[in-house]
């Protein structure tokens, strides 16, 4: 049964409650049903970003402020039902990055894990614990807890990206600890495409013990990712909630390429109407191709195109519409709901 007591404040007790507050004592019986609740009950609300919008204001930050004294050149998504929170869903935060032409954000490392995802631009580079990738559209590269990480345009046009962090889920564990280095950009060890020689053509070194959980593939070009989802719906019958969804996975061991953060791509067949899902992890979308909408709860609705960003609050019904044949890219934390055996979700019922 749900907790559902709500008593009534008479004088006696609130006189009582305010004598025990002096002692940092509190009753459970005035917060139990919020505390407990049948369903998640979250501040976090449906949203939506506009991506010509966000590029706009990223590039008169562009004239305000470089990457280097800014650190991190970002304008914060943040959830309209957590404003000043620096959330984008309650433990996940997201941000745009921009860095110009010849500029480097310099090197830092830090206890929370980084996803980006490449909104525009081509050529920029970022470097990760020793290595240099190419950062093209679509792009989806991870930076794993105290990694070193720096990154710089030498291409002749601006990259945009958005960074997805567990930036307050690290702040709720009062787990965070950063550092810089001394250069702008760290020492590079390895040359480009040594990760996915490594680890990411099914073969792994034969020593290899699976190090902290995080891929050790750490670029998931679009280009392949793409001709994966090609390659595969000519066989895949469409799924009623998803159309074809796949995870990113760690390749040396099957679980998510992150442990914080899950990893998601969607191809949306033209004329696609998905059935309604939902499931108690938050999920950040992002459009990488097509044009469409997404339903979600009964009164929220986006109509997003190529680079739009999105977010869905925990157990809130979605249903997608596409189009045009598209592409979504997404993020939740479902690694740690699944890791505490708290992740649900509900195929085909309506809000
Ligand atoms: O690129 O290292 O959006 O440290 C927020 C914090 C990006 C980054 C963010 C960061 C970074």
């Amino acid at each position: 049964m749900a907790p559902t007591v709500n008593p009534t404040d008479t004088a006696e007790r609130l006189a009582f409650y305010e004598r025990i507050g002096r002692n940092n004592l509190a009753p459970l019986w005035t917060s139990l049903a919020k505390l407990v609740t049948p369903e998640p009950q979250s501040a976090c609300e449906p949203a939506s970003w506009r991506f010509s919008d966000i590029r706009a204001a990223m590039l008169e930050a562009g004239g305000l402020i470089t990457a280097k004294e800014a650190e991190r050149r970002v304008l914060i998504l943040e959830n309209p039902g957590l404003r000043g929170e620096s959330r984008i869903t309650t433990d996940l935060y997201a941000g745009v990055q921009l860095v110009l032409p010849g500029e480097v954000a310099p090197a830092h490392r830090h206890t929370q894990s980084a996803l980006r995802f490449v909104l525009e631009g081509a050529g920029a580079h970022t470097s990760v614990a020793g290595e240099r990738t190419t950062m093209n559209e679509g792009d989806f590269i991870i930076t794993p807890p105290m990694a070193w990480h720096d990154h710089g345009n030498a291409s002749n046009q601006p990259v945009f990206w958005l960074d997805g962090l567990d930036i307050p889920l690290v702040q709720f564990l009062d787990a965070s600890f950063a550092e810089h280095l001394d250069v702008d950009e760290q020492p590079i060890s390895r040359p480009e495409g040594d990760s996915e020689a490594r680890y990411g053509t099914n073969l792994l070194p034969v020593d290899y013990k699976g190090g902290t959980g995080n891929s050790p593939v750490f670029n998931y070009p679009y280009l392949r990712t793409r001709e994966a989802l090609e390659r595969m719906r000519r066989a895949e019958p469409w799924d009623a909630c998803h159309g074809l969804k796949m995870r990113y996975t760690n390749p040396a061991s099957g679980g998510h390429a992150m442990t914080t953060i899950g990893t998601f791509v969607q191809l949306l067949p033209q004329g696609f109407s998905s059935v309604t899902y939902r499931s108690t992890d938050a999920t950040v979308f992002v459009p990488m191709e097509g044009r469409g909408r997404t339903r979600v709860g009964d009164d929220f609705v986006v109509e997003w195109q190529k680079r739009d960003i999105f977010v869905v609050p925990s157990w809130k019904s979605v249903r997608h519409e596409a189009d045009e044949e598209s592409v979504l890219f997404s993020f939740s934390d479902r690694p740690v709901q699944e890791a505490l055996h708290l992740f649900r979700e509900k195929r085909g019922d309506r809000e």
